[in-house]
C-alpha cells in the first residue's frame, strides 16, 4: 500500500482524519506574484498551459508556500473545445472566447480524432508532476463536466443568464445529446490519459449544473457525469473521483447517488448540517469556506473556518473552497488559514 500515508487518498477512501487534507481549487494563479512572473516568461496563458515546464513550475509554486496535501496539474478546462477543433482565445483581461455552436449543423466543426495531438504537453506535464511533487502530496488531474464545458462552447464567453445554452438544450434536446455524447467521449480520454500519466485522483468542475431545471440537471449533469465515471472506473476500478457541482443544491444527493463519485465538492451555500446528516454518510465531501473571506482574512475567516471544521471534522472531509480563489487574495491569508486548520482550527 504505497499510497495510504498520504492524507488527502486516505480521506477520499473514507477516513475520518484529526486533521483534514487541505488543498484550494486555483491555488496556482495570479494571487501569487510567482505566478504573474512565470504566466509573463510564457506569453499568453495558453501559452503556460501547454508548455510542460512552466506548467509544471506553477503547479508547484503554492506547494513551497504552504505545504498543501494536494497538486491540482496546471492547465484549464477550455482546453476540450480547443482540442476538438473550436477557437479558442483567451483576452486580457476578458476571459475565455470561443466561436460559438448554436446548433447542431455546428457540431461538423468539431473532430474528436485529434485530440490527444493537442493534448499531448498536457499529460507531459502530469507525467513531469508526478515525481516532482513531494511524497505525502496527491497529484489531482481534472476536466470540465460536459455541460459546464458546453456552457462555454455554446455562448462562446462566460456567461450570466445562458439563455443560448438553454435554448438549444431544451429546444433540441436530441442535437444538443450530439454535443455532450461527443465531450463525454473526449473528456473520458482526456481523463484516462491524465491517469496513464500520473494523475492520482480526478475531479471533474460542474461549475454552471445550477443553471438547468430540474429534468436538464439528471439529463445534461447527472447522466454526463455517471457516464464518465463509468468509463473511468472501467479501466481504474480504484481511481478517487471527485465531482464538484456547484449550485447543486437539493439535486447533491441524487448528484452522489447517481453519478458514481467518490466525493463530492461543496460550494459555499450548502447547509453544512444537512451534509453532515445526509450527504457525508454516503462518503467523503469537501469544501467549502467562501473565498471572499481569504479577502479580508481577519477573525472572521477563522470563525467560518472552525464552523465548517466543527460541522465536518466528525466524518471523511476534505478542506477547500468553496469556488476558486480569487486574484485579490493576499497570499499571507492564505497561509494564515492553512496554519490554523493545521492547528487543529
Ligand atoms: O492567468 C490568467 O489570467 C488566467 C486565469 C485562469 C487560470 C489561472 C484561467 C482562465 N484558468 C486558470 C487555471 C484553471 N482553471 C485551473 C488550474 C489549476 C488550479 O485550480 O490551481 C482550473 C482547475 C481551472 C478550471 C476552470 N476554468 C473552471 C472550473 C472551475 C471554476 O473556477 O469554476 C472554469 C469555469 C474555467 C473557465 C475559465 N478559465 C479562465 C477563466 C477566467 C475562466 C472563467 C470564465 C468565466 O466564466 O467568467
Amino acid at each position: 500500500m504505497p499510497n495510504q500515508k498520504k492524507l488527502f487518498l486516505r480521506a477520499l477512501a473514507g477516513e475520518t482524519l484529526p486533521t483534514p487534507p487541505i488543498w484550494l481549487m486555483r491555488q496556482a494563479g495570479r494571487y501569487l506574484p510567482e505566478y504573474r512572473a512565470t504566466r509573463g516568461e510564457a506569453g499568453s496563458f495558453l501559452d503556460l498551459c501547454y508548455n510542460p515546464d512552466l506548467a509544471c513550475e506553477v503547479t508547484l509554486q503554492p506547494l513551497r508556500r504552504y505545504d498543501f496535501d494536494a497538486a491540482i496539474l496546471f492547465s484549464d478546462i477550455l482546453v476540450i473545445p480547443q482540442a476538438l477543433g473550436q477557437h479558442l482565445a483567451f483576452k486580457q483581461g476578458e476571459g475565455p472566447q470561443l466561436d460559438p455552436i448554436r446548433d447542431q449543423a455546428g457540431l461538423t466543426r468539431l473532430n474528436i480524432d485529434g485530440i490527444h495531438d493537442v493534448l499531448g504537453p498536457i499529460y507531459e506535464t502530469v507525467a513531469k508532476l508526478s515525481s516532482a511533487i513531494p511524497e505525502h502530496t496527491t497529484l489531482i488531474g481534472f476536466a470540465g463536466a460536459p455541460w459546464t464545458v458546453a456552457t462555454y462552447m455554446v455562448e462562446g464567453k462566460g456567461s450570466k443568464d445562458f439563455a443560448n445554452i438553454r435554448r438549444f438544450a431544451y429546444g433540441d434536446p436530441d442535437g444538443f445529446a450530439k454535443l455532450i455524447d461527443i465531450l463525454v467521449e473526449a473528456t473520458t480520454q482526456y481523463l484516462l490519459a491524465q491517469i496513464k500519466a500520473g494523475a492520482e485522483v480526478i475531479q471533474l468542475f460542474e461549475t454552471w449544473g445550477g443553471v438547468l431545471s430540474e429534468n436538464g440537471f439528471h439529463r445534461w449533469v447527472i447522466e454526463p457525469t455517471c457516464k464518465i465515471v463509468q468509463n473511468i472506473k472501467a479501466e481504474y476500478p480504484d481511481m478517487p473521483i471527485i465531482g464538484f457541482p456547484r449550485g447543486a443544491g437539493l439535486h447533491l444527493l441524487d448528484f452522489k447517488n447517481l453519478t458514481g463519485v467518490d466525493a463530492v465538492g461543496l460550494d459555499s451555500g450548502v447547509p453544512l448540517k444537512w451534509v453532515a446528516e445526509n450527504l457525508q454518510k454516503l462518503g467523503p465531501v469537501q469544501g467549502n469556506l467562501d473565498p471572499m473571506y481569504l479577502i479580508t482574512g481577519g477573525d472572521e475567516m477563522l470563525a467560518e473556518t472552525r464552523r465548517i471544521l466543527t460541522t465536518l471534522g466528525n466524518g471523511p472531509f476534505i478542506f477547500n473552497l468553496g469556488h476558486g480563489i480569487t486574484p485579490e487574495t493576499p497570499p499571507e491569508n492564505v497561509g494564515k488559514l492553512v496554519d490554523f486548520i493545521r492547528n487543529g482550527g
